[in-house]
């Protein structure tokens, strides 16, 4: 089955699903096949890759190394359009909604297209809204917007809304990679309550607690990628977390 209705399939039954981000510039080698062990008796159910910077740039990608030893599909989460691999099984295909910078928004996806469509890869509009988390991360720096404030659950609210509107299948609300504050619930609850399309929410979520209640609040699928790089030992933990709500 491909990617998105398989996270459709999975909203719809109120079935919540766990993605580990792995960041190519953290997890290689010995440590990204470690990694890929423990997830397989963990529970994860999908491997996002990306970053905000790369500078690992090895022959072999880091998907065609996952997908050597794992089955779980790979969904790739870009940072920029260097980072298309063919290998995937899919690519969230980012606009920045919650930020005004026209390159985030339709810019950098006019030049990526043509290589997108020859890559095959299936695509998943995504609406991606940065959300105000206690101090700037490297997506606020990099994407040169500001987040949605914390406590604007309207804002947030209106501008999922109008990505639903304008299209898009999924709303990826994201205080960022390592971000002091995830999410506040109150913000994930405004959005799931306004729109219909499958919500992602991820970015500095570091307990199955956390986990937890940004399912409850409304999250599809919830991302963690810091914590896990941390301490492995929470892959279990978070999924069994995940998978009870
Ligand atoms: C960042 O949502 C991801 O874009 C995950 O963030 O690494 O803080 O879990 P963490």
């Amino acid at each position: 089955m491909k990617i998105y209705p398989y996270i459709k399939l999975k909203s719809a039954k109120g079935e919540k699903l766990f993605a580990l981000l792995i960041d190519p510039d953290k997890v290689q080698g010995a440590s990204l096949s470690r990694l890929i062990r423990k997830t397989k008796k963990g529970g994860v159910d999908l491997y996002f890759v990306g970053g905000s910077l790369i500078s690992n740039i090895s022959h072999e990608s880091i998907v065609q190394t996952i997908k050597k030893e794992s089955n779980i599909p790979v969904v790739l989460f870009p940072g920029n359009s260097l980072q298309i691999d063919p290998a995937a099984d899919a690519l969230l295909l980012l606009s920045l909604i919650s930020g005004r910078n026209a390159e985030m928004l339709i810019g950098k996806h006019v030049m990526a297209a043509p290589y997108i469509k020859a890559s095959k890869l299936e695509v998943i509009p995504t609406g991606y809204m940065v959300i105000e988390s206690g101090r700037p991360t490297s997506v606020s720096y990099i994407s040169h917007s500001h987040p949605i404030p914390a406590d604007k659950d309207d804002i947030a609210a209106c501008t999922a809304l109008a990505g639903e509107m304008l299209g898009l299948d999924l709303i990826y609300l994201d205080a960022g990679s390592g971000a002091m504050n995830p999410v506040p619930t109150n913000m994930i609850k405004a959005v799931h309550e306004a729109v219909k399309i499958p919500i992602v929410v991820g970015g500095g979520i570091r307990t199955a607690d956390q986990a937890a209640t940004a399912c409850f609040s409304g999250a599809d699928v919830v991302v963690v990628g810091n914590a896990i790089e941390e301490n492995e030992s929470l892959i279990s933990v978070m999924a069994r977390a995940i998978h009870n709500v």
